[in-house]
């Protein structure tokens, strides 16, 4: 199956208020096509809120419900209950919807996380999608968990002085049916992922690298480029997860079996200006290569645990 292959479907209206270059629009629009018409989205305080518009003219063609941060996982999985519980009734007949939530990293690694935890022990019925544009984009770019270190934000203004967590990972640990991690530049990547947890019952997490030309300070018609750039480095990497079973996919397998070499950071990074304080630095060169072994042992650190469990 080809891009040009996928459902005309469109979950997103032209006139969004999204700024141009937008990975969240971006990153919608391929999960729309992969959910389809029978499915329900749950969004918490972010950019993909905020550029939506005003009831009854929001850009969202997908039943769009705002919730606050810290009940993303109860809402979602607080809804499938109920939709199962009107099944049960006789209620609603048909095939059941997709429970989604549309939520970005301040809301996933941070201000959501403990509801979160509980929903994906409990086993809940619905896929979190984490946009991760590594930083509270929409209320003017302030670290998350997910800055990566030395980048500049408003609240780490000299730049951010530790690494971000390994999210995914995290909610793999909770051992549930799967876990995934994707990139816009590799697209049919991703719509092979949201389409096989569409087909799986219980809590799915999807985590989608998320470049933000506003925050990252890049050209807006790079997106992207710099999707491509963070996946060759080994900046972002590319698995997925069944029950706490790991596989590196793609480009990422490539580069942990050395078939590949990585592509130089510099051409990652010095574009964005985040890393402006960085590259002036006496330091930049220490801290480069402080960051290249972090990619790096957190590479081998990934294919270590993908052989931990088979
Ligand atoms: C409990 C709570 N704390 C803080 C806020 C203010 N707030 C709104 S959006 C946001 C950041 C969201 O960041 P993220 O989830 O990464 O989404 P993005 O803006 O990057 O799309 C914050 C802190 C809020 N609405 N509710
Ligand atoms: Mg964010």
């Amino acid at each position: 199956m080809k891009i040009k292959d996928l459902s005309t479907l469109e979950y997103i209206t032209p006139g969004t208020g999204a700024c141009a270059g937008c990975p969240s629009t971006i990153g919608l629009r391929i999960i729309g096509k992969a959910l389809g018409e029978n499915a329900i989205g749950f969004l918490t305080p972010s950019c993909a809120v905020a550029s939506m518009g005003l009831t009854p003219q929001t850009c969202y063609t997908f039943p769009a419900l705002n919730i606050c941060f810290a009940s993303a996982g109860a809402s979602a999985g607080g809804a499938a209950m109920a939709l199962d519980a009107l099944y049960r009734k006789g209620k609603l007949q048909g095939e059941k919807p997709v429970v989604f939530n549309w939520v970005g990293d301040g809301g996933t690694y941070d201000i959501g996380f403990q509801g979160l935890s509980g929903s994906a022990e409990r086993n809940d019925d619905y896929i979190h999608f984490c946009y991760n544009n590594e930083a509270y984009s929409n209320t003017g770019n302030q670290r998350s968990g997910a800055t990566p270190q030395f980048a500049l934000t408003t609240t780490s203004p000299t730049g951010k002085e530790i690494g971000q967590k390994n999210m995914p990972l995290l909610m793999l640990e909770h051992r549930p049916p799967y876990v995934a991690t994707a990139s816009l530049a590799y697209p049919m990547d991703l719509y092979r992922k949201v389409e096989k947890a569409k087909n799986i019952t219980g809590f799915r997490y999807i985590e989608i690298h998320m470049p933000c030309c506003t925050s990252w300070r890049f050209p807006a018609a790079d997106t992207i480029k710099m999707s491509k750039l963070a996946v060759r480095t080994g900046a972002w990497l590319l698995w997925e997860g069944e029950y706490g079973k790991l596989t590196l996919n793609g480009v990422t397998a490539s580069l942990a079996e050395g078939r590949r070499k990585p592509a130089p950071l510099e051409n990652y990074l010095k574009p964005q200006g985040r890393f402006s304080t960085m590259f002036k630095s006496p330091d930049k060169d220490k801290h480069l290569a402080f960051i290249e072994y972090n990619i790096h042992r957190e590479l081998e650190f990934m294919a270590g645990r993908a052989k931990l469990l088979k």
